[in-house]
């Protein structure tokens, strides 16, 4: 079944067309509702009579997680607050979050295209679909409720953690889908096998999982622990959310709602167009939002893109997996983590040395995140009460700015390897792709 035939469906010229239009459309509204957006086209020397069609986006400058940063909170919105009825927000490379801000049109849209990826999983109304995503900040949790919401299912509002009670509402409420990041939903695996509840009892058959980089060798191995068909969910904040993308019954990519979310594929040092089907980063212009539109918004996602026709119908490209970042962001537990936050946090407390490591691992399906910090020579005495308060105050001020608590290791002064040249800070053993 596909929710919005005339647009998962639509001839590659006409869908172009309604591109250009919609992309016109937009232009002149951040031009004339954003100061920002203003200067920065007055700077590149375009006006909004130039864009005439979708090829004049390149035309456009681009947008990048620094200009969330350099506007915020809320310089970059189109429309007064008084328009806007839902803030969300995301990791920033330092304290300060990036935020996003919607208007009632804007959530309608989310719902949208939401129920176009639940509905293209072969999730319906009669079932029952639990949302083990974050709620809050995170739009996880609420972008899979309103996809749900839209489709007509029953939500299970159920966010992440507490195991055991995940497991017990999935059997005795009989969910049909869950929709979590790929490495909860191995963690509920092994919950669900240690709750000895026969699998025959569950009625889970699909999974809706994103957020994070996972693999096909992750697809098998939650298709066949948790006896369902494991579906890709793609999104991100600045855009929408979930619901930019989603795999359908053939598996073989990602299709996107372009209607909504126009992508192209620059190379990463250049930020020139690559030709069709190659590998580069990830641009999206929103077309459709009005609360908060971004043009040529870089997403440091490296992917490429498909244009082919898909079996299932759907003329919608299809993005591959998502080969990695082109910045140092890390996601950990679905949590997106960039190193400049750990640093700034360990440079603002005067106990510790400027040197940190960072080491990520995945062990027994959940990722691990241990920080490594050098206390300073007149700190580091032998009382251990001290170095225990110690760890303990930069713990909690790493679960303040990230949001995630890691394993802090406080090590001798000087032992952390200085290097010669770019310092290695992160070690990711997990090797996700
Ligand atoms: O992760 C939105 C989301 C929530 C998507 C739930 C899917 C499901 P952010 O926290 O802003 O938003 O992180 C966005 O996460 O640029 C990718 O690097 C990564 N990412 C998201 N979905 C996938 C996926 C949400 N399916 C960043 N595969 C993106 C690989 C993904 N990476």
């Amino acid at each position: 079944m596909i929710w919005n035939e005339t647009m998962e469906c639509m001839k590659r010229e006409d869908m172009t067309k309604l591109q250009g239009i919609r992309l016109k459309e937009t232009v002149e509204r951040v031009y004339h509702n954003c100061v920002p957006y203003r200067k920065r086209m007055q700077e590149a020397g375009v006006t909004p009579d130039d864009i005439q069609s979708i090829e004049d986006i390149v035309k456009l400058p681009f947008t990048s997680k620094k200009d969330l940063r350099d506007y915020y909170p809320f310089e970059l919105l189109s429309v007064p607050i008084s328009e806007i009825v839902r803030l969300q927000a995301s990791s920033g490379t330092t304290g300060k979050p990036i935020v996003v801000g919607y208007t009632r049109k804007d959530l309608g849209i989310w719902g949208e295209v939401g129920a176009r990826c639940f509905t293209a999983y072969g999730i319906r109304k009669q079932d029952v679909v639990q949302v083990s995503y974050g709620y809050g900040l995170f739009t996880g949790g609420l972008g899979a409720h309103a996809a749900a919401e839209t489709v007509g299912a029953a939500v299970l509002p159920m966010s992440s953690g507490n195991t055991e009670k995940q497991i017990m509402l999935m059997h005795d409420f009989g969910s049909v889908a869950l929709a979590c990041t790929p490495s909860y939903a191995l963690y509920l695996a092994d919950g669900l096998k240690d709750s000895g509840i026969p699998r025959e009892e569950f009625k889970l058959k699909i999974g809706a999982f994103g957020a994070e980089p996972w693999t096909e060798a992750m697809r098998k191995e939650l298709e066949e622990k948790l006896g369902i068909k494991a579906y890709d969910i793609y999104g991100l904040t600045e855009i929408i959310g979930p619901g930019v993308g989603y795999e359908c019954v053939h598996q073989n990519g990602t299709h996107l709602c372009e209607d909504h979310f126009y992508p192209e594929i620059v190379n990463p040092e250049t930020g020139e167009p690559v030709p069709h089907g190659q590998m580069g980063e990830l641009v999206f212009s929103t077309i459709t939002k009005t609360g908060m539109p971004l043009l040529r918004f870089r997403t440091r996602d490296l992917t490429s893109l498909n244009y082919e026709t898909c079996e299932c119908g759907r003329t919608a490209v299809r993005m591959g997996r998502i080969l990695g970042r082109s910045d140092d962001m890390l996601i950990i537990r679905g949590v997106n983590v960039f190193p400049s936050q750990v640093e700034a946090v360990i440079c603002e407390m005067p106990e510790l040395e400027p040197h940190y490591f960072i080491e990520v691992d995945r062990v027994n399906n959940l990722d691990t995140f241990e920080v490594r910090v050098e206390v300073k020579e007149e700190f580091y005495s032998d009382d251990m009460s001290t170095l225990v308060g110690l760890k303990k105050q930069i713990a909690h001020r790493l679960q303040s700015v990230i949001g995630l608590q890691p394993d802090v290791k406080l090590v001798e002064p000087r032992s952390i390897e200085r290097s010669q040249g770019k310092a290695k800070r992160v070690n990711d053993k997990r090797k996700l792709v």
